[in-house]
């Protein structure tokens, strides 16, 4: 393979930005059972005093989005500065329209007016707490659907979701974009409301150009081609960002990069081929931590992402492109394979080196004793978790 330019990958490292989710940090499990983890936060400005310690070994985590009402708080921009404080920011905020008795039949798309005028609200006021921490992105996921055929009308549900859709994105502003999230099914069993990123992307195209795709990447049927669809959605200049996971079976939300780090290659590398590989795309983690402790999950997930987006930087494009063109099928996979096989962990510890971090952050997070001082610290009161 010929030399990649390490210089320009090594600056592409160096800036790159993983966004972590608060909710990662506190108690989650199945529905069947939540492990309870001595040191977890008990509130929201925990969450973020544990993410700026995923940040400081990593050095490419100093984002945290949000979950409301999961992190709800007072006052909004006393939790920003709170991140700031600690050396991190606020990230995107993440609607919650899905655990509220009045949403069994769906929330935006309910089919009485009522509920959805309460579902509306809710997505309104996450623009206003937007406003207060000065976050750019408002992540959008809905559980809405049915379960049985005839259960309600498929037509007219999409229309309630595009009213709601098109209310929120008028109350955005200028600099802020709304992220619509698609996810084939779960928890409705028959039909989702917006079960693929074709539907996300027809009401996007609808509302306008910060209206993005959301590519969660364990919310497709097994098989899926996912680096197609991040193609796809680049190609028309729609894809706002990622929920990072892994997943064997379903929404499992396991590690990202832990079950198929090929395919956390593969997706980095058609970002970066298609020219998303910068601010404009949110990379955000969206995981759930049931009997790994949380931090080291977190920080292992973020040098993944790194591990896959250094080895897409490695692929050589000239190189690719004249094995294309001449037809040398075996020739441009070999490219492709001779940079996923490349052991970039020497090439990620120089970069860390650059940041003035340690090369090892799940050593130094070890070493640090954060996660004694939580346990003593944390030990009474309720601690903050999936749902909290
Ligand atoms: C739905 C989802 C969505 C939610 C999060 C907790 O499965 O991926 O992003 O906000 O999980
Ligand atoms: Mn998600
Ligand atoms: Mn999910």
């Amino acid at each position: 393979m010929p030399a990649p330019d390490l210089s320009a990958v090594t600056a592409a490292l160096t800036s790159q930005r993983i966004e972590t989710p608060s909710w990662a940090y506190g108690n989650s499990g199945t529905r069947f059972k939540v492990f309870a983890q001595p040191g977890v936060p008990r509130t929201p400005e925990e969450k973020l005093d544990d993410a700026a310690r995923v940040h400081e070994h990593t050095g490419v985590a100093p984002v945290v989005a949000l979950h409301i009402p999961w992190d709800r708080v007072p006052d909004y921009a006393a939790l920003a500065a709170h991140a700031r404080d600690v050396g991190v920011r606020v990230g995107t905020i993440n609607a919650n329209v899905f655990q509220d008795d009045d949403y069994k039949l769906g929330s935006v798309t309910h089919p009485e007016p009522a509920v959805r005028r309460k579902a509306l609200d809710h997505l309104l006021e996450c623009v206003d707490i937007m406003d207060a921490t000065g976050s750019r992105d408002l992540k959008l996921w809905f559980a809405d659907g049915t379960n049985y055929p005839g259960q309600d009308d498929l037509r007219s549900r999409q229309d309630r979701l595009a009213e709601a859709l098109s209310a929120v994105y008028a109350r955005l502003g200028p600099e802020q974009r709304m992220l619509l999230e698609y996810k084939l099914f779960e928890p409705a069993f028959y039909a989702t409301d917006v079960p693929d990123w074709g539907t996300a992307y027809a009401h996007c195209l609808k509302l306008g150009p910060r209206a993005q795709v959301v590519v969660d990447t364990g919310h497709h049927a097994p098989g899926t081609n996912i680096e197609f669809i991040v193609a796809t959605l680049l190609r028309e200049g729609r894809l706002g960002g990622f929920d990072f996971n892994s997943r064997f079976y379903a929404d499992d939300d396991l590690m990202a990069g832990a079950a198929d780090p090929f395919q956390l290659f593969r997706l980095m590398y058609e970002v970066v081929r298609g020219g998303g590989f910068g601010p404009q795309t949110a990379f955000m983690l969206d995981q759930c931590h049931n009997i790994e402790p949380k931090i080291p999950a977190i920080i292992r997930s973020v040098m993944n992402v790194q591990e896959a987006t250094a080895k897409a930087l490695l692929v050589d494009p000239a190189a690719l492109a004249a094995a294309q063109t001449s037809g040398d099928v075996l020739g441009a996979n070999a490219v492709l394979m001779d940079a996923y096989n490349t052991d970039v962990r020497p090439l990620l510890a120089t970069v860390r080196e650059g940041l003035g971090i340690d090369p090892d952050p799940m050593a130094a997070y070890a070493r640090s004793g954060w996660a004694e001082r939580i346990t003593a610290e944390r030990a009474d009161g309720q601690q903050a978790g999936w749902g909290a």
